[in-house]
């Protein structure tokens, strides 16, 4: 299965993935996942927002165990960030039917779709659809860096744009289990194959617009220009000064000058930062002060996303630790889709694969082959604890 995926949105000058929210490298990954789900003999059906789901067993009358994770990507990211987790799954579903394992409810393998955001903005906007944490309306009118809004992108790929929340899908959701690549160095540390999440920090995606005014590079004296790349300069130096502060992170990994030419100054500097913090008064704190900073450059500082600390259901990790053997148990600052869940009040949990690098959304990101074993047969244990009767 790892080798089907290998190529499919693959950049060869980075090694890195792109992997973007309905473009050609999604319908391809969307055709594997089918193709993955009816060789098993499961059904496969795609919610209102696009989500794929695959089911062993009947998960209309009794809500069923579900796993899984995301197969986009960000912009040349790793190559286990979210497939790990479905591939994860699919083996997982191999591994219990070598063991003549009949589950007594169903069990499902799930791909939601556009988590990391990569495309239009906000990350888990396939989970938040499903669980009516995003507005249909609002998602459809993003837009990518080429003005195609999502709407429209949907429409290229064959979707309805009759997007939303969907009863019928989260009715057949009883439990919800994301295998992840681990995006740190908690069990190279822990010296630990796999551990089980506990809790995902706050985190904010926001956009800063800071406006100038255009001139010519070489006639402009430096007292006459309005230069909003002084002002972007600040809000980096402002963002690192105060996730030091407020032991929080933040991320200025996106701008967009405006007209981006070589011999003009930029008429606006729009820029993205992303901040988290394991308590959300800091993130706050630091979100504060940065719109403080561009609302003194004359510019604005919008939320695209915001989520609160999710702290994952503890009986449910309890329970995936002691099928387990008690392994280790970590907190992370990345998002997932299974934060998304437990936040509109499934019962979630997460099982982390050590990553050697501790590096993620990049080329660098890794998993050794025995340790994605060591998480397929976690996977399989803890479904099977789960499945193991009705209820
Ligand atoms: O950004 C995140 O934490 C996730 O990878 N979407
Ligand atoms: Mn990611
Ligand atoms: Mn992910």
């Amino acid at each position: 299965m790892w080798a089907e995926l290998a190529d499919v949105g693959r950049n060869p000058a980075t090694g890195g993935y792109r992997r973007f929210a309905w473009t050609r490298a999604d319908h391809d990954l969307r055709e594997w996942f089918t193709a993955a789900a009816v060789s098993r003999g499961l059904d496969v059906t795609v919610d209102r927002c696009g989500n794929q789901w695959a089911w062993w067993g009947e998960p209309d009358t009794v809500p069923g165990v579900v796993t899984g994770s995301h197969l986009d990507s960000v912009p040349d990211g790793g190559a286990f960030d979210g497939p790990l987790g479905v591939v994860s799954a699919f083996a997982a579903v191999d591994a219990l039917r070598d063991k003549g394992f009949m589950p007594a409810r169903p069990l499902g393998v799930v791909n939601f779709c556009d988590e990391e955001g990569a495309r239009f903005g906000i990350a888990c906007a396939g989970s938040r659809l499903l669980t009516g944490a995003l507005a249909p309306e609002r998602a459809l009118a993003l837009s990518d860096v080429d003005g195609v809004t999502m709407a429209g992108a949907l429409a290229t790929a064959g979707r309805s744009t009759d997007i939303g929340r969907d009863e019928q899908a989260l009715r057949r959701v009883a439990t919800f289990v994301e295998l992840h690549v681990e995006q740190g160095r908690g069990l190279v540390e822990l010296d630990a194959p796999v551990a089980v999440a506990s809790a995902i920090w706050p985190h904010g995606r926001y956009r800063a617009e800071l406006p100038g005014q255009a001139n010519h590079a070489g006639t402009t004296r430096l007292e006459d220009r309005v230069d909003p790349t002084l002002a972007y300069a600040r809000l980096i130096l402002a963002a690192r000064r105060s996730a030091q502060t407020h032991g929080a992170v933040a991320t200025c990994g996106k701008v967009r000058f405006a007209p981006n030419g070589v011999n003009a100054i930029p008429s606006l500097v729009t820029a993205w930062v992303d901040v988290r913090a394991p308590a959300g008064d800091d993130a706050r704190a630091v979100i504060a002060e940065l719109a403080a900073l561009s609302e003194q450059a004359g510019g604005t500082f919008t939320e695209e996303s915001l989520t609160g600390a999710t702290t994952f259901d503890t009986e449910l990790r309890r329970r995936l630790a002691a099928a387990l053997g008690e392994p280790p148990v970590l907190a992370t600052g990345a998002g997932h889709d299974a934060g998304i869940l437990a936040a509109a009040g499934f019962p979630a949990g997460m099982l982390f694969v050590r990553n050697p690098t501790g590096v993620s959304h990049s080329p660098a990101e890794f998993a050794e082959r025995d340790d994605c074993l060591a998480g397929v047969t976690a996977l399989a244990a803890v479904l099977a604890d789960l499945t193991r009767t009705p209820e």
